[in-house]
C-alpha cells in the first residue's frame, strides 16, 4: 500500500498514516487504502492502533484533490469517508488513536471514529473548514460534536480556534495526555488491555454504547438488558467468571497499580 503501513504487535494491529510529505492529508486513494487496512486488521487482530507517521497525525482532507471536484463528486467523497470511518467505529475490534502534532479537519474526524484517543503534548486540534469555505464531511458533526459538545465545535469552526492537548482532554476530545513522543506506546498498551477482554464484550462496548446513547432512556435500558444477558450466558463469560471465583483471574487494580 502507498499511504498506509500495517504492522502487528501480538494481538494488536498498527495502522500508520504514511504520507508525511503532505502531512498525511487524506486523498480518495488514501481513504480507500484505509478501508483495506481496517478490514485486514479486523481479520488478524483483537484491537487496533491508528497513528501518524512524520511530524503530525493528520492534516485532514487533501485540499489539492478536493478543489477539482464537482458538488456531486464531493457528496460521494464524503459518503466514502463515512463508510470507511464507520467500519472503524462500528466494526469488530476496538481502536485507539495515537495523536501528535496536527489533528485537524478530517484528521480529527478520523480520530473521533476511534474508541479511545491518546494525545501527546505536541498535539493540537482544529476544524479549519470554515476558513477553507467548506463544511465538515467526514463525520465530525456527528462524532466530534458528541465528544466535545456542539457549543465547543461551533466555536472552533466559527473562530478557527486551535486547542492544545490539555484543553482537548478537558473537552473530552481525548481521554489521555502523555509526554511528547509517548502517544504510540501508550496507545499500544491500552489496545493490548482491550485485546485481552472477551471479544463479545468488546463488540457490545463499541457497537451498543454509541447506539444506546442515541436512544431514549427507556429504550436504552431495555436494549441493555438483552445485551447483558446475551454476553453473560456465553461460554467465555462462564469461564472468566469462574476464573475469578477460583482466584485464577486478577482483582481490579487500584489506580496506578499494574493490572492483575
Ligand atoms: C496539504 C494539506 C492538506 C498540508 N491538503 N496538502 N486541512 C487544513 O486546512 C490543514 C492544512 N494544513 C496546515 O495547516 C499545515 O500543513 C499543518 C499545520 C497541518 C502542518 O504545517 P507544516 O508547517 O508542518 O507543513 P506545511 O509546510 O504546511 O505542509 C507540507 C506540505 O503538505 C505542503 O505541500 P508542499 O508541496 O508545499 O510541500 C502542504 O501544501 C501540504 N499539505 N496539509 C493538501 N490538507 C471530509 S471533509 C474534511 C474537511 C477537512 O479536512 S478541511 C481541513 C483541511
Amino acid at each position: 500500500m502507498k499511504y498506509i503501513t500495517i504492522e502487528s504487535r501480538g494481538d494488536v494491529a498498527l495502522i500508520g498514516l504514511n504520507r508525511p510529505e503532505k502531512r498525511n492529508a487524506i486523498s480518495d486513494a488514501f481513504v480507500e487504502e484505509l478501508e483495506v487496512a481496517i478490514n485486514a486488521a479486523e481479520a488478524s487482530a483483537k484491537a487496533g492502533v491508528i497513528h501518524g507517521i512524520g511530524p503530525h497525525f493528520c492534516a485532514g482532507l487533501d485540499l489539492a484533490e478536493h478543489v477539482k471536484k464537482t458538488p456531486f463528486e464531493g457528496v460521494h467523497g464524503s459518503r466514502r469517508w463515512h463508510r470507511v470511518f464507520d467500519r472503524m467505529q462500528r466494526g469488530r475490534i476496538p481502536w485507539v488513536a495515537a495523536l501528535h502534532g496536527a489533528v485537524v479537519g478530517g484528521g480529527l474526524e478520523l480520530a473521533s471514529s476511534a474508541h479511545i484517543r491518546v494525545a501527546d503534548t505536541t498535539a493540537f486540534f482544529a476544524l479549519p473548514e470554515g476558513q477553507r469555505g467548506i463544511f465538515v464531511g467526514g463525520g465530525a458533526s456527528v462524532r466530534s460534536a458528541r465528544l466535545m459538545g456542539v457549543a465547543r465545535m461551533t466555536d472552533m469552526m466559527l473562530t478557527g480556534r486551535s486547542v492544545d492537548a490539555a484543553t482537548a482532554e478537558r473537552w473530552n476530545l481525548v481521554q489521555y495526555v502523555v509526554d511528547e513522543g509517548k502517544s504510540l506506546e501508550t496507545a499500544i498498551a491500552l489496545a493490548g488491555n482491550a485485546a485481552s477482554n472477551a471479544e463479545i464484550s468488546n463488540y457490545a462496548i463499541i457497537n451498543a454504547l454509541p447506539r444506546i446513547q442515541d436512544m431514549s432512556s427507556d429504550d436504552g435500558l431495555f436494549v441493555e438488558s438483552f445485551i447483558a444477558s446475551f454476553t453473560a450466558t456465553s461460554p467465555e463469560a462462564e469461564e472468566r467468571l469462574n476464573a475469578f471465583l477460583t482466584k485464577k483471574a486478577g482483582k481490579v487494580a487500584r489506580p496506578g497499580e499494574e493490572r492483575g
